[in-house]
């Protein structure tokens, strides 16, 4: 009986499966989780490709969008035109804003979106895995013109093409969802908009991208160095299923428990 209750106890693993713990480490949305001052940022990184797909070329610039009222947008850019453009711009603030008047864009409370170059270069949003598992994602695509978008719009996964779509007019979503994607850690999923075929004028694409991991497993996901580790939480016990003790100690054979070395995972 003793045995078998120090060893119930010895391999304690805590499963969080809590709204704090999800949000923090298992959700990634490109939109909320965008940084106008840092790139890559994260799982994110923001730029272009001749290529997509293939090439990634990361943003450089940064500046305010002008023209927008009655505030500014954030926005990565490359200057291959004085637009400039291609680009990633996002409104960061909780109200509708308007870019270039009358013949502008419309930006939703917090929408991210993005914009093709002169010749084609797509605008690039990645998502680079920190970590193996399986996701689900779900991306939706609209035009932000008020003269109407002509653009491509793609997903890949690393050089993949998971998705590919023809997005055309003013707020007619064109979407796309898939669960059960198995990644390793280092994959990439891109998310790019290309000029449609027809040149890049009005071509400001709004784009709400999710990534959610929906598995774990103890083994794989197990870390050496972080306790609690995203969902799991590594500790030990006295009344298993009532209380819980955090493991404080690392050592090379595993998480230890303070006074004697063990209990451990
Ligand atoms: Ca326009
Ligand atoms: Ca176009």
């Amino acid at each position: 009986m003793v045995v078998s209750r120090y060893l119930a106890s010895s391999i304690l693993v805590v499963f969080l499966f809590n709204t704090v713990s999800l949000r923090a480490a298992d959700v990634w949305d490109a939109a909320t989780d965008f940084s106008p001052t840092v790139n890559p940022n994260g799982a994110w990184a923001y730029g272009w490709s001749n290529n997509p797909g293939i090439e990634f070329n990361l943003y450089q610039l940064r500046a305010p969008l002008a023209g927008c009222l009655p505030n500014v947008a954030d926005q990565w850019f490359e200057p291959i035109t004085a637009d400039p453009a291609p680009h990633v711009t996002r409104n960061a603030t909780c109200i509708g804003i308007n870019c270039g008047g009358a013949d502008g864009i419309d930006l939703q409370p917090g929408e991210l979106a993005f914009h093709p170059g002169v010749h084609n270069e797509h605008s690039v949003i990645r998502w680079t895995s920190p970590i193996s598992g399986t996701f689900s994602l779900a991306a939706k695509f609209q035009g932000r013109d008020r003269n109407g978008c002509s653009t491509d719009v793609h997903v890949f996964h690393n050089s993949f093409e998971l998705f590919v779509a023809t997005v055309t007019g003013t707020g007619i979503p064109r979407q796309f969802a898939i669960s059960g994607l198995e990644v390793i850690a280092g994959d990439t999923i891109d998310f790019t908009v290309g000029f449609g075929g027809n040149g890049y004028l009005n071509d400001t694409t709004a784009i709400d991208a999710r990534i959610v991991r929906v598995a774990w497993n103890a083994a794989t996901d197990f870390s050496p160095t972080v306790n609690p580790n995203g969902a799991w939480t590594y500790g030990w016990s006295n009344n298993p299923g009532i209380e819980f003790n955090l493991y404080q100690l690392r050592a090379p054979f595993g998480w230890l428990f303070a006074k004697r070395g063990r209990p451990m995972v």
